[in-house]
């Protein structure tokens, strides 16, 4: 490839404006890299900035949803809700820019759309939609788990007049729903929020279902004073419990199993989690829900009786109980989600037994009803985990393109952190790392990325990758763990986490199930052991 001569140069080009990108891009910068760094959209955020539908707002839990590193930093942030709003995360993650200067190391509104890496030079080489381009040794993506979108072939979209919008591409002037007719498609995280957050103003609500989920109520309170002062107070020790956790939480394992619990205590602790909302009833019930399947059936056996008793339609409440494993498909947490289905003006229509359609020109029609709709929300998610990086073009070694590898085959990663073939390419949040609080997992990708850097540096190497057959153990290892585990019921609940929300995607684990603590103690063996399992070269073209 030929390098324009106006093509700046730059130790380290980062994707994305996000948690991952953005402390990449503070890391590296502090490390004393040259950096710059693109972003789709036009500030900081990643997927809060996209994310604006009414309602959105994380299920992580507060004190421990930001970075830790500045401890001065950490302390002086406050979110208001123990599960802090869209805006407020938004809000975190521009201060953070602004404290940290790290504004001007972007070029907003500019989408990557190729990045090749020439073996010759050792650089990769970046063209953008704006014409800018770049040139730097390193590559480093935060391209977010969930954030290319899935939007649906559905027949006759061209014939529709009414509006169809996908919640992570709302509009900023926001959408007036009073007196209006909707749909929303999806019962997800993004679904379950938005149609409880729409429903009072709308004059009729359809929700189109083809997998129900778990969905426990949010348990959303305002952090008070004097929890803000212990937190700070508790510094060490809550970052602490962070690292042990299996999904980067503040929370100590129960230290009981549910089999072994008389059956009283039993719906007291489920009952008790289920009203704290979130999470709770996967980490602060009992130990072995989350494992063993009979344990499992336990608490689906409780939720299931919650769902009978809020929705008063008896068909329509079985419709909305699921028939996986709590925790094999993300549970997304609602308030007056379940509750809104004894509303006159809101339906339910499952997919799986009347199929959408087509699209008319006043609405849907699925296989044997037709709808009028003013508005379509589509919460039909993500081509989640390597959608944004197929949707680009991404070339390593020989010019071969990472989407027409893993299309074909699915995502192989070491450690999710790197690729065979696509040396001096690190991700943060890559796939086959942890699906865990992403703060945390993004700060420690970061540190351990900067490492790796001076690492080789030190060592005089040009570039690196990770070796072919490490690869292979780690897809292995991630396959086998998602296999032995509740997870493995996810194909069978179309879970995105194995890519079987989307028709034709390879049906494989994206995401390693160990948990954070694993994972993490993992990566630091890595480190310490001199990142032996990748293949080095003083020079870049002998690294193939
Ligand atoms: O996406 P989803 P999401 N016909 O994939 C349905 C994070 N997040 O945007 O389940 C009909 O979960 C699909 O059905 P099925 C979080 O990590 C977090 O809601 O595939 N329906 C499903 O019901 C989350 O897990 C927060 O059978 C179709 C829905 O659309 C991730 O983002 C908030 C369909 C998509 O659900 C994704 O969440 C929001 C089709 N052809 C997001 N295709 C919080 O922290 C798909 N669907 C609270």
């Amino acid at each position: 490839m030929t390098r324009p001569t106006e093509t700046p140069e730059y130790d380290v080009v980062v994707i994305g404006a996000g948690f991952s990108g953005l402390y990449a891009t503070y890391r590296l910068a502090q490390a004393g890299y040259s950096v710059h760094a693109f972003e789709a959209a036009d500030g900081v955020g990643g997927v809060w900035t996209w994310n604006n539908y009414p309602g959105a707002r994380t299920d992580s839990l507060h004190e421990t949803y930001q970075f830790s590193f500045d401890r001065d930093f950490a302390s002086s942030w406050r979110y208001s809700d123990i599960h802090p709003t869209q805006p407020e995360v938004l809000d975190y993650l521009n201060t953070f820019a602004d404290h940290f200067s790290l504004r001007d190391l972007y070029s907003f509104d500019t989408r990557v759309e190729q990045a090749a890496f020439d073996a010759d030079a050792g650089r990769w080489n970046f063209t953008t939609d704006t014409g800018e381009t770049a040139r730097a040794k390193y590559f480093v993506t935060g391209l977010g788990l969930v954030s290319a979108p899935l939007f649906l072939n559905t027949p006759g979209f061209e014939k529709f007049t009414g509006r169809v919008v996908h919640t992570s591409r709302w509009p900023a002037e926001g959408i007036d729903f009073v007196g209006k007719k909707v749909a929303v498609i999806g019962t997800g995280s993004s679904g379950v929020q938005v149609a409880p957050a729409i429903v009072d103003d709308v004059a009729e609500l359809t929700v189109f279902q083809r997998t129900p989920n778990w969905c426990p109520p949010t348990g959303h309170r305002p952090v008070s004073d004097d929890e803000h002062v212990s937190i700070v107070e508790d510094f060490d020790g809550l970052w602490s419990r962070v690292r042990q956790h299996p999904a980067g939480w503040p929370w100590n394992p129960t230290g009981r199993n549910v089999l072994d619990a008389d059956p009283d205590e039993r719906e007291r602790i489920f009952e008790e989690c289920w009203t704290r909302g979130g999470f709770s009833m996967l980490f602060e019930t009992f130990d072995d829900v989350n494992v063993v399947k009979e344990a499992n059936d336990l608490l689906c056996d409780f939720a299931a009786r919650k769902v009978r008793a809020i929705v008063q339609d008896p068909a329509v409440a079985e419709s909305l109980i699921p028939d996986h494993p709590y925790g094999a498909k993300r549970p997304p947490a609602s308030d007056g989600y379940l509750e809104m289905f004894n509303r006159e003006n809101v339906r339910l229509v499952d997919v799986r037994r009347t199929p959408i359609a087509r699209y008319s020109e006043s609405g849907i029609d699925t296989t044997e009803e037709s709808f009028d709709f003013d508005i379509v929300v589509l919460a039909t998610g993500f081509d989640a985990v390597t959608g944004a990086f197929t949707r680009m073009d991404i070339r390593g070694l020989g010019d071969e393109s990472l989407a027409d590898r893993w299309n074909a085959e699915g995502p192989k990663t070491f450690l999710g952190l790197g690729v065979h073939g696509f040396p001096n390419m690190l991700m943060v949040a890559g796939p086959q790392s942890p699906f865990s609080n992403l703060p945390p997992g993004a700060q420690a990708a970061g540190e351990w990325i900067t490492n790796a850097l001076k690492h080789f540096e030190s060592e005089g190497i040009e570039a690196f990758h990770p070796a072919q057959e490490a690869q292979e153990a780690w897809n292995d290892h991630v396959q086998e763990i998602a296999l032995g585990g509740l997870t493995a019921y996810g194909k069978d609940a179309n879970s995105w986490a194995v890519g079987a929300n989307i028709e034709g995607k390879p049906r494989v684990y994206n995401v390693y199930y160990a948990g954070f603590k694993a994972y993490a103690d993992r990566c630091d063996e890595e480190a310490a052991a001199g990142y032996t399992n990748f293949v080095r070269a003083r020079t870049a073209e002998r690294v193939g």
